[in-house]
């Protein structure tokens, strides 16, 4: 017999999950475009995959469509974000479930928009960069993608 089945909603009570959504933007020497969140935001000085929260309404790649225009100022399109891999990070009070994109094109020079220091870095040097601690394991991934 057909039985419909309905999506399940994620709410949970228990746990407040927070989707938020990150890039690899990767230039033509596979290097890694981080950027180092600005005084003011918290984690404040660590440095980070480019992204932010999903709003209410959005799609998680319309998100980053969005964050990458505010932040840095170039376009790209979701046939552009490929999924790598996923963040899955216990904060006190939410839990943090983050898709990390890699994406290879793009229009526009990426330029800070919200006073963020900019840099590109091979993979094999992100573990020098003081990092948010939801981004470090999403470390080796890239570096199994993009080599060191
Ligand atoms: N966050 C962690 N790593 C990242 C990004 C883009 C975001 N690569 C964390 C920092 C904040 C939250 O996710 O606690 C929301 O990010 P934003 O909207 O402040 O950029
Ligand atoms: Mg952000």
């Amino acid at each position: 017999m057909d039985q419909k089945v309905e999506p399940v909603s994620i709410d949970n009570p228990s746990v407040k999950l927070l989707l938020v959504v990150a890039v690899a933007l990767v230039d033509i020497d596979n290097r890694i475009l981080i950027a180092q969140r600005p005084e003011g935001k918290n984690l404040a000085g660590m440095w980070e995959f480019p992204g932010g929260k999903v709003d209410t309404g959005e799609r998680p790649e319309q998100a980053l469509i969005r964050e990458l225009e505010e932040e840095l100022g170039i376009q790209t399109w979701k046939s552009c974000l490929a999924p790598l891999t996923f963040a899955s990070h216990a904060y006190e009070d939410f839990h943090l479930l983050m898709p990390l994109y890699i994406c290879r094109r793009w229009e526009g020079v990426p330029q800070s928009k919200e006073g963020q220091a900019l840099k590109w870095v091979r993979a094999g040097v992100l573990r020098d960069y003081p990092m948010p601690p939801a981004d470090i394991p999403l470390i080796p991934p890239l570096i199994d993608l993009l080599g060191v």
